[in-house]
């Protein structure tokens, strides 16, 4: 019989920046989907690469004087490694800058040129440089870039455009009608927030920069990011080629995306595939942002979330286990040290490692390692229901893509096999001479820990390798032995602890120092390469750069301490006609009396983050001296000199 196929994708990144714990997310949340269907037997397809043309590109390349080229290679080349290092299983890494791809691109952009769907004009509107993205008025959300929250610049341009109003209709139809995208929540979002306010059509090319694949018949431009971006999912299986593997895998499965890259996914590529006249991908989701820390103590240790640093001291299973357990999916979730230690400790120390450990432990003491399978016992019955349901409810969650539930439902049977053991006392079992129930007991608990184990391959990949090594069995491949009962007799051996107790104390401590070095180290460079620029290079942003930022005069209405956080205070300031809250890392310097009523500048433009909770809409300028966070730093708030209502913008 024919395998069920699955194909699914990561969104192509960026290699324009460093690589960071939010890749991470999305990749390793992938990656578990793909590790668990392919355990189920289907032939699985997990694409990832990068996405390596623009303008963006194109600068950092003339920055570092070297060609893009040469760039996105290095860059590349990193991501690799750290995919390597996370044990991350794609099938196919694609590059844009791949051959098949850019001339797969051009095809694309040609046949949808001759049916019309793609024509030429002049674009005049508004322009959002670092998405490298036109917006129309409507589009704007208080006159600002409804991505990214920036300020947007008259533009025009000649470049080519994709009828992507023509498809408005069927795009709408296919979210509202189907469950093409999820969650719900983001088709409200593209239905309310796009559609219903008129799909305009959409720019494809540019040609003030050169960086792209050039448009075959009229080479003055380059296809704009986003066809040649979105062309990847089809254009790696071999689209326009022949390959094999577009007939075996496509349409997709699933498109796993972060949530601000929804509307590329789930209205422009359907309207491109309707305009192609190939089948549509079966999902969309789009999932939330991993947010790092929150005040400004935190934000200058962003290094820590660096996951080389994680993964070299907690291995790579704290990492995936943390990435996939702590955020609920679908939604956002915050980053901080605490919280990630403490999973370790709570889940892979205390759960997970004991009960391999206790288990081994008793099965070599009482009998050398040797368990057999025991005959029925109605005692057991709860518990074997328990560890055996356990395969069902992940599967399922799987199949809703809840990774989060997956691993909770798989720990529940952990936590049921921890409590067997204090229920059932092998210890005194043995005391009391009662071996046949002591192997019962033993032989259970192995078989609950094979089973947990199988189910967490997915997911972590170490050391429930450890942990087979122990049981005497090979590490499997499939689920087809899951079920409770399978194995006929263990010949156990010994194991290591798999996740050492972290001393949460110590733990951030030195996360800390590590950070605080790890910053030097980055300045060092950074101050070594400012050095190496000739004086005639001190200029670094234009004034309409530096205007990107809008900065206004507030008033702060009221103050207080944010609960269980030293450093933060949280203002309700008043910006001419609008009240915000803004979350600021002053509470050292300020108490909150002294803030009310005091005139203060905002920056009123930064998208908004959640620091502990509290949505935090703007920063409120300071200056300060000595290292942030040290207990030798002074900071004042930046004010203005002379009464001026609030409002009022700095410039
Ligand atoms: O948007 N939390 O590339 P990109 C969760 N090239 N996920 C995060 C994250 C965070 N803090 N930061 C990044 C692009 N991601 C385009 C995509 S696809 C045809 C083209 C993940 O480098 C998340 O998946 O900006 C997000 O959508 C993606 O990285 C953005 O990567």
């Amino acid at each position: 019989m024919d395998k069920k196929k699955y194909y699914i994708t990561t969104p192509i990144y960026y290699p324009s920046g460093k690589w960071h714990l939010g890749h991470c997310y999305t990749t390793v949340c992938c990656d578990s989907i793909a590790r668990f269907r392919r355990m189920k037997g289907e032939e699985v397809f997990f694409l990832t690469g990068t996405d390596e043309h623009g303008q963006k590109i194109e600068q950092k390349a003339k920055e570092r004087n070297v060609t893009p080229q040469a760039y996105v290679d290095e860059r590349v080349a990193d991501v690799k490694k750290l995919w390597a290092l996370l044990d991350v299983s794609y099938d196919k890494f694609i590059r844009t800058t791949d051959d098949y791809h850019v001339k797969a691109v051009q095809k694309i952009f040609k046949a949808l040129y001759d049916k019309g769907d793609i024509y030429k004009g002049s674009y005049k509107g508004k322009y959002c440089t670092p998405c490298e993205s036109f917006w129309t008025e409507s589009q704007l959300v208080n006159g600002k870039c409804p991505d990214c929250g920036r300020d947007v610049i008259d533009a025009e341009e000649e470049c080519y455009f994709f009828r992507l109003s023509k498809y408005q209709d069927r795009v709408k139809e296919l979210l509202t009608t189907t469950d093409f995208l999820q969650p719900q929540s983001r088709v409200n979002e593209m239905v309310n927030n796009f559609i219903n306010k008129g799909l305009d059509d959409l720019c494809v090319s540019r040609s003030t920069f050169k960086w792209g694949i050039p448009v075959t018949f009229d080479t003055k431009h380059v296809v704009y990011v986003w066809i040649d971006a979105l062309s990847n999912y089809i254009t790696a299986l071999g689209y326009g080629e022949g390959g094999e593997n577009y007939a075996k895998f496509w349409p997709a499965d699933l498109h796993m995306v972060g949530k601000e890259i929804v509307r590329f996914h789930a209205i422009i590529w359907p309207a491109i595939l309707m305009a192609l006249d190939l089948p549509l991908p079966k999902k969309v989701y789009g999932h939330g942002w991993l947010l790092f820390g929150g005040d400004k103590m935190s934000k200058s240790k962003g290094n820590v979330v660096d996951p080389y640093v994680l993964s070299e001291r907690y291995g790579i299973d704290s990492i995936r286990y943390y990435l996939l357990r702590e955020i609920p999916f679908g939604a956002d979730g915050n980053y901080n040290n605490e919280e990630f230690v403490t999973r370790i400790n709570q889940d892979l120390v205390n759960d997970y490692g004991n009960l391999a450990k206790r288990t081994l432990a008793m099965s070599k003491q009482y009998f050398g390692g040797k368990a057999v399978k025991p005959a029925p016992d109605k005692r057991d019955e709860e518990f074997i229901a328990t560890v055996d349901g356990a395969y069902a409810k992940a599967s399922e969650c799987i199949d809703k893509i809840n990774v989060t539930k997956a691993l909770e439902s798989i720990f529940v049977a952990i936590d049921r096999a921890n409590k067997y053991i204090d229920e059932n006392k092998p210890w005194e079992l043995n005391k009391n001479g009662k071996k046949e129930r002591l192997n019962a007991v033993i032989y259970n608990l192995l078989e609950a820990l094979r089973v947990t184990s199988t189910l967490l391959l997915p997911f972590i990949t170490v050391s429930p390798k450890k942990v087979f090594a122990a049981l005497g069995l090979d590490v499997p491949t499939s689920f087809d032995c899951i079920n409770f009962g399978a194995v006929e007799e263990y010949r156990t051996g010994d194991i290591e602890v798999l996740f050492p107790r972290l001393d949460l104390k110590k733990e951030l401590e030195e996360l800390d120092e590590i950070a605080r070095q790890l910053k030097e180290k980055e300045n060092k460079m950074n101050d070594n390469a400012t050095e190496k620029e000739t004086v005639d290079t001190i200029e670094d942003i234009s004034i309409d750069e530096f205007f990107r930022a809008k900065l206004k005069v507030g008033e702060v209405l009221a103050c207080e301490k944010v609960e269980k956080a030293d450093r933060l205070l949280k203002s309700t300031v008043k910006i001419g006609d609008e009240v915000r809250t803004i979350v600021s890392g002053i509470a050292k310097f300020y108490t909150p009396k002294e803030l009310v009523g005091k005139k203060v500048v905002v920056v009123t433009n930064l998208i908004p983050r959640k620091i502990r909770g509290i949505e935090s809409k703007g920063m409120l300028l300071c200056a300060s001296e000595g290292e942030h966070g040290s207990a030798d730093e002074k900071l004042t708030l930046i004010r203005p000199e002379s009464d001026i209502d609030s409002g009022a913008e700095v410039c």
